[in-house]
């Protein structure tokens, strides 16, 4: 995919789902990928925190399989070489990573890089600074990422208003609190744990897009 297709699916899509080796095991990575993009995710990321370098290579690959016919933008979190020895679409960093432009500098023109916010203005810094998306949160707590403090729903507007890239709402995330998001100013959303802890991933994806549509 191009640079420009990339960043229209960014737009376009409403949820973006989370791979995370903390509530799946990579073997079933390719399947629940294709549950979830049955459902209607528009974006995916890989986020295996203690993975090596050479496992987080193959398991990228066998998402690739899937995402890649599919038309889905996939991404590697905090890791910008295996993104670019797996051809994955791009990265994702955080605010302890590397600088924006610093990453471009280390992968392919075409590659996309996303990073995690905290605040509205880390938000505006992280546009400024030249990500192509922002995550936006947590909003809620979260045992997924348990050592931040929750920012609430009530910035969501401002950011919204104040931020032209795609932005995506992330952290304690479920199909319960998603009307309710979007009310208070949300677009997009991350979901990682409401989505791998899903009996039924495509069904509750599906009821996630509908709801941001
Ligand atoms: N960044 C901010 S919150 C979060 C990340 C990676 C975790 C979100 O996980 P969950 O399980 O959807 O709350
Ligand atoms: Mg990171």
């Amino acid at each position: 995919m191009t640079r420009a297709e990339i960043i229209r699916k960014l737009r376009d899509a409403r949820l973006y789902a989370i791979l995370d080796t903390g509530y799946s095991n990579p073997a079933d990575w390719p399947r629940l990928a294709a549950e979830f993009i049955a459902g209607g995710v528009g974006v995916l990321q890989i986020r295996a925190k203690h993975a090596t370098d050479v496992d987080l290579l193959a398991w990228t690959r066998a998402v690739l399989t899937v995402s890649v016919p599919a038309g889905v933008p996939l991404l590697v979190n905090d890791r910008p070489a295996v993104a670019v020895s797996a051809g994955a679409d791009g990265c994702h960093v955080g605010q302890d990573d590397w600088p924006i432009a610093e990453v471009r500098r280390s992968v392919s023109g075409e590659m996309i890089i996303g990073k995690s916010t905290h605040s509205l203005a880390q938000a505006l810094a992280a546009q400024d600074e030249g990500a192509d998306y922002i995550g936006f949160g947590p909003i809620f707590a979260t045992p997924t990422k348990p050592d931040y403090r929750p920012i609430g729903a009530a910035d969501i507007d401002q950011m919204a208003r104040q931020i032209r890239i795609p932005h995506f709402c992330i952290g304690g995330v479920k199909l319960e609190n998603v009307a309710m998001l979007r009310v208070q100013g949300a677009q997009r959303v991350v979901i990682v744990s409401g989505l791998l802890q899903s009996a039924d991933p495509a069904a509750y994806a599906r009821e996630v897009c509908h709801l941001l549509q």
